[in-house]
């Protein structure tokens, strides 16, 4: 038997987000952000044609919430604030209701002895600002500080975990590039522009942060999806593997964490003649001296990558014309979600943060397992068995150990997440909480095995096996 603890104050937990728990209607005075205009506009994009204003109400029931949360062992939590919610406009009016709602949600999960990991924006861009072009315009950027200097001033002497963005690539990736997010255009001028202004936005809300003396740090959550070349031995295969590495993680990765762009994707950009306007020298030292104190690190696959061999020149410039995507024989899959579940890969971006990042404190932001069809586990008394996510959370957790063990500053476990919840275009197709919620009867929760065992590992500290 191997016993994995894990330090002393590890933060184990869970993540959310407003737009996917709170609901739209539900709230005083919400504006209206792109997922709810986009879903009225065209419902057939979301599965079920289920938008998001059947959440999991958190609005309502975030008390309750909070205490489930309790029980099955989170000693942290994370959500995001709504801008949309906050202030409606995009600019302007804050909603005092919001105000309300946010302060009682922090003030709850304090109580509980759970602290909060507030986070600013998550895919959520409030519509009024979309329809001037979004993160396409500059003006965007400065109603964001404006924005995240009001969650500070509101909120910043409770709340001592900020983070600038969750997973700022997808809004790039789903928006302007492979269509799953609004506006669900195909422009790679659109999405390099999209990515430096949303860097930029993060660097100035460091900024301010910081200037502010608060009490507390500030970071971002990145999606990593660690790159492997299908023969390491071939160079044109490593190449194509730097340059998916490139494109998906370092674009965001070094200039959070080191202020810098990977120079391989700033030769392509030049080539390409799409260095965006606003990257002028006032910006650029913006984002080289306003830097993350932590990272979240969310994982769910890794990417598998060959040489380009298909010669079908693409209309647009896309990041893909500069590798082709391999499938590993043998691999393990989630099949509902269509991802590779690698278990490695999490050891493997810890230690790259631990080498080449200067060890930059950090967290599993988000790790989790979307199942679908999840009420054929259930049991006589109503609880789902899903004895594949523990032995999904463990075989993650082993490599988390193993990384610490070899020096990462790895701090924490999130896992997505802790009710079911609704999940952009996917909706409820796959849930992936520790406790599932019952959309025919009023969204009631019930832990599933999951959560009991969280519980255990968390009291314990870790687990044995
Ligand atoms: C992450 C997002 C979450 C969540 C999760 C699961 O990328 O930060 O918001 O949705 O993925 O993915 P999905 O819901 O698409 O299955």
């Amino acid at each position: 038997m191997q016993t994995y603890t894990f330090p002393d104050h590890f933060w184990w937990g869970s993540a959310a987000s407003g737009p996917q728990t709170e609901g739209r209607f539900d709230g005083d005075g919400k504006g209206e952000n792109i997922w709810d205009y986009w879903y009225q506009k065209e419902p057939e994009h979301f599965f079920n044609r289920v938008g998001p204003d059947k959440t999991s109400q958190f609005y309502k029931m975030f008390k309750d919430d909070v205490r489930l949360m309790k029980e099955i062992g989170h000693n942290t939590f994370r959500t995001s604030i709504q801008w949309s919610r906050l202030i409606p406009n995009g600019t302007g009016a804050v909603n005092p209701d919001a105000v309300r709602f946010y302060n009682e949600v922090i003030d709850t999960l304090i109580a509980n002895g759970i602290e909060p990991f507030i986070n600013l924006y998550h895919f959520d861009m409030p519509y009024p600002l979309q329809e001037k072009g979004g993160w396409l315009d500059p003006a965007t950027v400065d109603a964001y500080v404006a924005y995240a200097a009001t969650c500070f001033e509101l909120f910043g002497d409770r709340v001592k975990k900020w983070f600038t963005f969750n997973e700022p690539i997808v809004c790039v990736e789903g928006g302007y590039l492979y269509q799953f997010h609004y506006p669900n255009e195909v422009n790679m001028a659109h999405a390099v522009t999209v990515g430096y202004h949303e860097i930029l936005a993060s660097a100035r809300a460091i900024q301010k942060y910081h200037a502010g003396n608060y009490d507390g740090e500030i970071g971002i959550i990145l999606n990593l999806t660690p790159s492997y070349p299908r023969d390491a031995s071939n160079p044109d295969d490593k190449k194509a593997s730097v340059l998916a590495d490139a494109f998906f993680n370092r674009s965001f990765l070094d200039p959070a964490v080191k202020g810098t762009f990977p120079i391989e994707l700033v030769e392509i950009l030049k080539e390409l003649d799409l260095v965006p306007e606003s990257a002028t020298e006032e910006n650029v030292a913006i984002i080289a001296e306003n830097t993350v104190d932590l990272l979240g690190v969310n994982y769910y696959q890794p990417r598998r990558v060959k040489a380009k061999e298909s010669e079908e020149g693409s209309v647009h410039p896309m990041p893909d014309d500069y590798f082709d995507y391999y499938i590993l024989p043998g691999r393990k899959m989630n099949p509902y979600r269509g991802w590779e579940i690698y278990e490695k890969g999490i050891y493997d971006i810890l230690i790259n943060l631990r080498d080449n990042y200067d060890n930059i404190r950090c967290f599993i932001s988000e790790n989790g397992m979307g199942v679908e069809g999840e009420e054929r586990f259930k049991n006589a008394d109503g609880v789902i068995e899903d004895d594949y996510r523990i032995a999904f959370v463990k075989d993650h957790l082993r490599y988390v150990h193993q990384a610490i063990q070899e020096g990462s500053a790895v701090q924490g476990y999130h896992m997505w997440t802790c009710m079911d919840n609704w999940s952009w275009t996917n909706a409820y197709k796959n849930r992936y909480g520790f406790i599932s919620v019952d959309l025919d009867q009023d969204g009631k929760r019930t832990i599933k095995k999951s959560g009991r065992w969280f519980k255990q590992l968390a009291d314990a500290n870790g687990f044995s096996d």
